[in-house]
């Protein structure tokens, strides 16, 4: 060490700061004190979570609505543990963070020292990279590398974890601005020309195609070619929960969410299509049902970032390995524009059929209904605001009933289907949209995993909306239980806090609705209040999302809403 040098501590922050971070979210303890303490002389705002776990959902948020990478910090031991959840969260859905940890001094690393866990090899199945770093004069590299890693290709989370000795010991920085080159990692491809032909021939040969639009067109920002190129081609698009918002819901070509809640209709035309054009989707089992029978007839053309995807859950008749945005590009000026009115027609027609049992059609007869609570707010909201779900029966209905037509305005846990995701993530989204009014749609259940954040947010003085659905049950387990346990409800009856008084307790308002009638007047409140407002909708408590394919039937063996529920809500 030469004076002069700055410490490892010093050369993280400034090195967040030469990748643009303008805020982290992080929680201190012993082996990452160094960094706290140097955290004092940096531009980099911090936001002093809870609870790690919240660190991590809240650099997710941020990320997916931002399209920047996510910082969370945490100290060694408990600290990293507690990320576990977020990353696992972040990988699943490749939402580029980057978590960095305190890590007990290398000379005492393996000897089970205070708060020493092992925690590289903790995260090595959930993290797309991750780097124990030792020396201070490898912390800049590594920082650079990280954001690289978690950035390109297929975007996911990177965990640096960093000794104690290492943030202490002074070093020459090395600063490089050169583009990173790491050996054997090829984050970019592009789809071979002879395979986007053949592409956009299946494409104008088909009869009955449907789009099955993902994560990936949001990803890729693109939201407008595939505008177009629905336009040109008049190819219906189904979306996958998190592709909702890729493709207008109001658009007269979008079918709705495809997959175990998706629309009844957006399944049957899957059954029947003749081609499949998946966009930056990964044919999850959720979307697929039993592979025997997804999609009989339908050849499969595979637009993915990530080879790795093709072929893994469905064979790919034609692979088109690259960005989906240049992939589009592609493909646009080789396909033939036309309508597909048969096609379009014979969908419409099974739609009818479905539509019927829709509950937005029945009376509420006084009853409050977790979907007409949807329906209201984007109403309301004109189909405006981020939307951030937990999970559960209410992020189902959300995706329902809320029509997104604009892309990185639903964030939800898609994947790793992880409750508690909400409340952290809508934080962490504020950071990186200002001006977005935010609602955070959370169950009753999940809510509590993570209920300790509302302390965060008064800290911070940030505004949020929370909407808590509570219908006094785990909803989606007990669902299963009614339907697939003989309605033996194990361990799903809820007793909640007056989540109101919680608020208040917090200095926050609560607010509560019973009846549909006030949905209205008390939505028009939180919106005008510049505080965050909780509002508890006491909702239906045995309401059941419909349609539902149950895990590993084909897509056609709906249960769908009974009518008998249709009759009952009527003769109210
Ligand atoms: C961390 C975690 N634990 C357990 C589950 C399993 N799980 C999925 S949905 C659900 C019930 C959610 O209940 P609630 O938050 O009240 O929402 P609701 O379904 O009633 O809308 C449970 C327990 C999960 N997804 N995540």
């Amino acid at each position: 060490m030469s004076i002069g040098q700055p410490s490892g501590a010093q050369i993280l922050w400034q090195a967040l700061e030469r990748e643009g971070v303008e805020v982290v979210f992080g929680y201190p303890g012993g082996a990452i004190m160094p960094a706290y303490d140097t955290l004092l002389d940096s531009k980099i705002r911090h936001v002093l979570v809870r609870h790690e776990q919240g660190a991590a959902h809240m650099a997710d948020g941020y990320a997916r609505a931002s399209g920047r990478v996510g910082v969370a910090v945490a100290t060694s031991g408990p600290g990293a543990t507690n990320l576990v959840t977020g990353i696992a969260t972040a990988m699943l859905d490749s939402v580029p963070i980057v978590c960095i940890t305190g890590q007990v001094s290398s000379k005492i690393i393996g000897s089970d020292a205070f708060q020493e866990t092992d925690i590289t090899g903790v995260t090595l199945p959930i993290t797309k990279h991750n780097y124990l770093v030792t020396r201070a004069s490898d912390i800049a590299r590594t920082i650079r590398e990280a954001f690289h890693v978690a950035r390109s290709g297929r975007p996911g989370p990177v965990l640096v974890d960093i000794t104690k000795d290492a943030q202490q010991a002074h070093a020459d920085p090395m600063w490089d601005d050169k583009p990173v080159s790491l050996p054997g990692y090829r984050p970019k491809y592009r789809a071979h020309a002879e395979d986007v032909s053949r592409a956009a021939e299946m494409i104008d040969r088909a009869e009955r195609p449907i789009i099955l639009s993902g994560h990936g067109i949001v990803r890729a920002e693109a939201s407008s070619l595939l505008f177009e190129f629905v336009d040109k081609t008049g190819i219906p698009v189904a979306s996958t929960l998190l592709g909702l918002g890729g493709f207008p819901a109001t658009h007269p070509l979008s079918l709705g969410m495809m997959g175990m809640h998706g629309e009844a209709w957006v399944n049957q035309a899957i059954q029947e299509a003749d081609l499949l054009v998946a966009l930056g989707m990964r044919f999850d089992d959720r979307v697929t049902g039993k592979l025997e029978t997804y999609a009989p007839n339908a050849k499969k053309i595979h637009c993915e970032l990530d080879p790795a995807e093709i072929n893994k859950n469905v064979r790919a008749d034609v692979a088109l390995v690259g960005d989906v945005k240049e992939t589009l590009e592609a493909l646009f000026p080789l396909v033939t524009r036309k309508n597909r009115l048969k096609w379009t027609d014979r969908i419409s027609k099974i739609k009818g059929n479905a539509a019927v049992r829709d509950i937005q059609h029945m009376p509420h007869g006084g009853r409050l209904f977790a979907a007409h609570v949807m329906h209201d707010l984007w109403r309301i909201t004109e189909g405006r605001a981020l939307v951030v779900t937990d999970v559960g029966q209410h992020q189902m209905w959300e995706a329902q009933y809320y029509k997104h037509d604009f892309p990185r305005k639903l964030i939800t846990s898609g994947g790793l289907g992880t409750m508690g995701f909400a409340l952290p993530a809508a934080l962490g989204a504020r950071f990186a949209q200002p001006k977005d009014e935010i609602w955070v749609i959370a169950g009753d259940g999940g809510f509590q995993m993570t209920a300790c954040e509302l302390a965060t947010i008064a800290q911070e003085g940030v505004k949020l909306n929370i909407a808590i659905i509570n219908n006094g049950y785990l909803g989606m387990v007990r669902q299963w239980q009614e339907f697939f346990y003989d309605g033996r409800y194990s361990a799903t009856p809820l007793r909640s806090p007056d989540f109101v008084k919680l608020a208040e307790a917090h200095g926050l308002r609560g607010l509560r609705v019973t009846k549909r009638e006030e949905i209205e007047e008390t939505v028009g409140l939180a919106r005008a209040s510049k505080e965050t407002v909780l509002i508890d909708f006491r909702v239906e408590q045995e309401d059941s999302v419909y349609p539902m394919v149950p895990a590993g039937a084909a897509l056609d063996d709906m249960i769908r809403r009974p009518s008998a529920i249709v009759e009952t809500a009527q003769d109210d």
